[in-house]
């Protein structure tokens, strides 16, 4: 018998794929009127912002989540249309399928983009241009819509690839490509470089991935640390070893928080029920999800743990609704006697996605309103941060999904109820 030779890591095939102007190009495709407009996809008010718009608009250099007042001073002409969402998830419901049939390994990362691992499915990064082309082509016929896609050997630079020739776009980048096609870019490309670690490589003059790439590493880590540097130094050079981790169901979602001192002042336990349920009802919308049902959990300073729930009449995924539910079950069936609380929580389940069979989820006007208000809030986080939110998904219990180029760090005092959700905030964030 001959020994077998140790074999390398087979060489990976990742795709991902980003629809184009996506909100924008979903009512253009409603209405051809549209066709060739700057179109903007947002609430016009004065506290509004811009959700996207399409490539036309962007040409006047309108963009998401800028103020809509700015967008209209800087486009006069545009089109206005308000957010449709049950309408983009119906259409992300169908993209979906047709990424399914390409691989077994599929995982959405918003509304409009997805990794695919293509490895055992093609033998290289050509057989990954043509599997693009296809989804491409099929997303044409069937839905008319434009996708951009990138393809290479790792996530990083599958999202790099896809979006270097946006709109309508297909790039594989080979690891030879990386000096030409990464090292031109700004650091802010990379995972986990915010606009804080940006300006301190500005300050130590390194402004593009190339500059980084060049730099040795214990110069990088006096400027962001040990696992600083390693991390960025890698994905400097094009290196990327996290997998991607295929679509599980959302069931639940979640945040929860331990106290270092136990709240004793309602007023405080208020305010926390109060940004736990901001949290979740986010994240909610981030997902394109409503919950029926709504949960508490509370431990105690002598470490009883309670956890409440209740069904609400109807869907939702508004923060004040859920703090409603929340605050009802705290007052009425949580006995804290004179303890103190340690550890707050609150959840939702029975998860639904608006529009997706479900005709009339939000009637009326003045939630629609609440909505509308909420997203605007949602866009302006999204540019500031914020805390982690966590989400428990279905057969994720031990499955640990830390990614492994992930960067970000959950805070110490945030989990989820089954210990093994990400945080998507970390992931969408670092993923842009
Ligand atoms: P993106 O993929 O970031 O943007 P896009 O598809 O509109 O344009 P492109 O990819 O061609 O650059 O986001 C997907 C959708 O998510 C977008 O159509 C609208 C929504 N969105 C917001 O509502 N607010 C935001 O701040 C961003 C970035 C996106
Ligand atoms: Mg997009």
């Amino acid at each position: 018998m001959v020994a077998e030779a140790p074999r390398a890591r087979p060489a990976r095939v990742i795709l991902h794929l980003d629809m184009d102007a996506f909100y924008a190009a979903v009512e253009v495709r409603e209405d051809q009127a549209l066709a060739g407009k700057p179109l903007i996809i947002g609430h016009r008010g004065p506290r509004g912002v811009v959700s996207t718009c399409s490539y036309e608009a962007r040409r006047f250099g309108v963009r998401s989540a800028m103020p809509s007042l700015t967008a209209l001073r800087l486009c006069p002409q545009a089109v206005w249309l308000p957010v449709r969402m049950p309408l983009y998830a119906e259409a992300s419901r169908r993209i979906r399928l047709i990424l399914d049939d390409a691989s077994p390994v599929v995982e959405p990362l918003s509304i409009d983009e997805a990794f695919l691992d293509l490895t055992g499915v093609v033998a290289d990064l050509e057989g990954g241009r043509r599997v693009a082309a296809a989804l491409k082509g099929r997303i044409r016929a069937e839905e008319r819509l434009t996708a951009s896609v990138g393809v290479a050997a790792n996530k990083f630079l599958a999202k790099v690839a896809s979006d270097l020739e946006k709109p309508d776009g297909l790039v594989v980048l080979a690891d030879d490509a990386v000096p030409v096609r990464l090292w031109p870019l700004p650091v802010e490309r990379l995972w986990g470089v915010g606009p804080r670690t940006a300006a301190r490589l500005r300050a130590a003059g390194l402004r593009t991935i190339g500059d980084l790439a060049r730099t040795p590493t214990a110069v990088l880590a006096g400027i962001v640390g040990q696992d600083g540097a390693a991390h960025l130094g890698a994905l400097a050079r094009g290196e990327d070893d996290r997998p991607v981790a295929p679509h599980r169901e959302t069931k639940s979602i979640s945040e929860e928080r331990t106290y270092g001192t136990d709240l004793t002042d309602p007023e405080e336990i208020d305010r926390a029920l109060l940004a736990r349920s901001e949290g979740v009802a986010r994240e909610l919308r981030r997902e394109g999800l409503a919950a029926r049902t709504v949960h508490i959990k509370v431990r105690t300073g002598d470490f009883t743990t309670w956890t409440r729930a209740r069904t609400l009449p109807s869907p939702t995924d508004l923060a004040e609704v859920i703090v409603r539910a929340a605050r009802e079950l705290f007052a009425g069936r949580i006995r804290l006697e004179r303890k103190g609380v340690r550890l707050l929580g609150v959840g939702a389940s029975g998860l639904e996605a608006p529009g997706l069979g479900q005709s009339r989820l939000f009637p009326d006007a003045a939630e629609e309103r609440a909505r509308r208000a909420a997203r605007a809030a949602d866009s302006v986080r999204e540019r500031l941060g914020d805390g982690a939110i966590t989400r428990a998904r279905l057969l994720e219990a031990g499955a640990g999904r830390r990614a492994a180029g992930g960067a970000r760090e959950r805070p110490r005092d945030t989990k989820s109820a089954r210990g093994a959700a990400r945080s998507p905030r970390a992931l969408g964030r670092d993923d842009r």
